[in-house]
C-alpha cells in the first residue's frame, strides 16, 4: 500500500495538465499519475488525420515525455474506487492511498454495442472511425478510394467527445470527392441520433446553410445499430418512432461511436449519477458528495460539451479549488462553462465555436466566428496544437479566457 498526498487518475488532456500544475506547487514525488497508456494523442488532431492533412504520428507523443518530470508515474489502470477510505485499486495489484483524489479518466468508447460493426471495422476498407487509434488510418484511403454511391456520416445516442467531429470529416471528405469529380455521382448523408445539427443555435443555423448549399441530406433521430458488411447495409433505429428501423446501403460510411463513463467508475455508484458519469459540482468541479475528491473533462457530468478546450478551461478553476480545499476552505466556484468546437468545414474553412452552459457564444476574437474563415482553420491546424503541448500540458493553460477580455477590451464576457 503506498500513500501520495495527490493521486490524479488518468494523463490525458486533463489528467496531465493538472498533474503538471500541482507537482511544480506540491514538489517531487508528491503526486501520482495513474495512466497505463504508452502514448499521449492529441486527439483532436485526427479529423486532420482522418482527412489526410496530418499523420496520426503528429497526434503522438511519448507518455513518459509529456507527464510532469517529477510526478511518480504508475503505468497501470485504476480498477477499483473506494472513496470512504481514500483507496483506488490499480490492475497491478497495488493499493494507493491518497489525501486528494482527480479523476481524469476520459470516456469510453463502446464500438461493440453496434452489431457487426467491430467486425466490419477490421474486413470492410470502406467502414471508418476517426475516433479510435486502431481505425483512425483507415479513413483517409476509404475516402480516396470512394468512386461514388451512397457515403453515410453517423451521430450516436449517447453523449460524445467533440459533438461537432461527427458532421467535420463530412465537409472534408465532400470536398475531396468534389475536387476528384464524382460529388454527382455521391450522396452524402448525415444520420444523427439528434433532433438538431449543433446544440447552439448560432452556429446550427450557419450549419444548416452549408448543408444545403452543398447538398448534403441530414436525417435527423436515427441511431446506428447494426452494419453488414457482406451486404453493405447499414440499420438505423428510428427514434421518433417506436420500434422503427431504416436500411441504408452504403458505400463508404465513417461512424462515430456509442460511448458512456468508464466502466471502472461507473460501478462505484457513490461516484457517478444516474448518467453514469462522475458527479461534480458543475462551477468547482469538487465531487458532490465527497469533498477531497475533484473530476475533470470527459468522465464528469458538467452538462457542457465534452472537449480539451472545456478540459483546459476546467483546469483553472480546479487548481483553484483544490488548493483552497487543502488549506481547509471551501472552493468558490466559476466554471461557466466554456467550451469550443473548431469546425472544420472544408480543407481551408473553420467556423471556430465557442460558447457556454447556456449555449451563449463566447467568442474570443472581436470578430464573428460564426463565418468560416482561412484564419480559423490556421489555429486549429497550427497554433492550437503547438498551444496544447507546449502550454496546456505543462499546466500553464487555463483556456482563452485572458485573452478574449484582452481582446475586448473588458467589454463583455
Ligand atoms: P482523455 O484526453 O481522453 O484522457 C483520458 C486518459 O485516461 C487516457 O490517457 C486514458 O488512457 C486514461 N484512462 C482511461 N481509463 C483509465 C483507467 N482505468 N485508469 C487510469 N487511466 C485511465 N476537443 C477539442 O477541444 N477540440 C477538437 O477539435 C476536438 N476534436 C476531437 C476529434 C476527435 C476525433 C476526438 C476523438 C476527440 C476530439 N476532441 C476535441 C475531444 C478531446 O480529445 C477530449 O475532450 C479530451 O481529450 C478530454 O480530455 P480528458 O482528459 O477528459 O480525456
Ligand atoms: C483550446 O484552448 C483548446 O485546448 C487547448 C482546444 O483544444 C484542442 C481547442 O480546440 C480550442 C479552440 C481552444 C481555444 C483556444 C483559442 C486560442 C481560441
Amino acid at each position: 500500500k503506498k500513500h501520495y498526498p495527490l493521486v490524479v487518475i488518468g494523463g490525458g488532456a486533463g489528467g496531465c495538465s493538472v498533474a503538471a500544475k500541482f507537482c511544480r506547487k506540491l514538489g517531487k514525488g508528491k503526486v501520482a499519475v495513474v495512466e497505463p497508456a504508452e502514448y499521449h494523442y492529441y486527439q483532436p488532431m485526427w479529423t486532420l488525420v482522418g482527412s489526410g492533412v496530418k499523420t496520426v504520428d503528429q497526434s503522438a507523443r511519448s507518455m513518459e515525455t509529456v507527464l510532469p518530470q517529477h510526478c511518480a508515474w504508475l503505468k497501470t489502470r485504476a480498477v477499483e474506487f473506494n472513496p470512504e477510505k481514500n483507496i483506488v485499486h490499480l490492475e497491478n495489484g497495488d493499493q494507493l492511498n491518497y489525501d486528494f483524489l482527480v479523476i481524469a479518466m476520459g470516456i469510453q468508447l463502446n464500438y461493440d454495442k453496434v452489431k457487426g460493426l467491430l467486425e466490419a471495422l477490421k474486413t470492410d476498407p470502406s467502414v471508418c472511425s476517426n475516433y479510435w487509434r486502431l481505425t483512425v488510418e483507415k479513413t483517409f484511403p476509404a475516402i480516396k478510394n470512394f468512386k461514388g454511391g451512397n457515403a453515410i456520416f453517423t451521430f450516436p445516442n449517447t453523449p460524445v467527445k467533440c459533438a461537432g467531429a461527427p458532421q467535420k470529416i463530412m465537409y472534408l471528405a465532400e470536398e475531396h470527392w468534389s475536387k476528384a469529380g464524382i460529388r454527382d455521382k455521391t450522396n452524402i448523408m448525415f444520420n444523427t441520433s439528434l433532433g438538431v445539427i449543433f446544440g447552439v443555435k448560432k452556429y446550427a443555423e450557419r450549419l444548416l446553410e452549408i448543408v444545403k448549399e452543398r447538398h448534403i441530406t441530414v436525417n435527423f433521430k436515427r441511431s446506428l445499430i447494426e452494419i453488414n458488411p457482406s451486404k453493405k447495409e447499414a440499420i438505423f433505429q428510428k427514434l421518433d418512432e417506436e420500434g422503427k428501423t431504416e436500411t441504408y446501403k452504403y458505400d463508404f460510411i465513417h461512424v462515430t461511436p456509442p460511448m458512456s463513463a468508464p466502466d471502472v467508475l461507473r460501478k462505484c455508484t457513490s461516484l457517478i449519477d444516474p448518467s453514469g458519469f462522475m458527479s461534480v459540482n458543475k462551477n468547482t468541479l469538487q465531487h458532490t458528495k465527497y469533498p477531497n475528491i475533484f473530476g475533470i473533462g470527459d468522465c464528469t457530468n458538467v452538462p457542457t460539451s465534452k472537449t480539451a478546450a472545456a478540459a483546459a478551461a476546467q483546469c483553472g478553476v480546479l487548481e483553484k479549488g483544490l488548493l483552497d480545499v487543502m488549506a481547509g476552505k471551501t472552493p468558490d466556484g466559476k466554471y461557466d462553462g466554456y467550451t469550443s468546437c473548431p469546425l472544420l468545414v472544408g480543407y481551408n474553412k473553420c467556423i471556430l465555436a465557442e460558447f457556454d452552459f447556456d449555449g451563449q457564444p463566447l467568442e474570443t476574437f472581436p470578430f464573428d466566428q460564426g463565418k468560416r474563415r482561412r484564419s480559423m482553420y490556421h489555429m486549429k491546424k497550427d497554433v492550437i496544437p503547438e498551444i496544447y503541448w507546449n502550454v496546456m500540458l505543462k499546466g500553464h493553460w487555463n483556456g482563452p479566457q485572458t485573452f478574449r477580455r484582452l481582446m475586448h477590451f473588458g467589454k463583455g464576457k
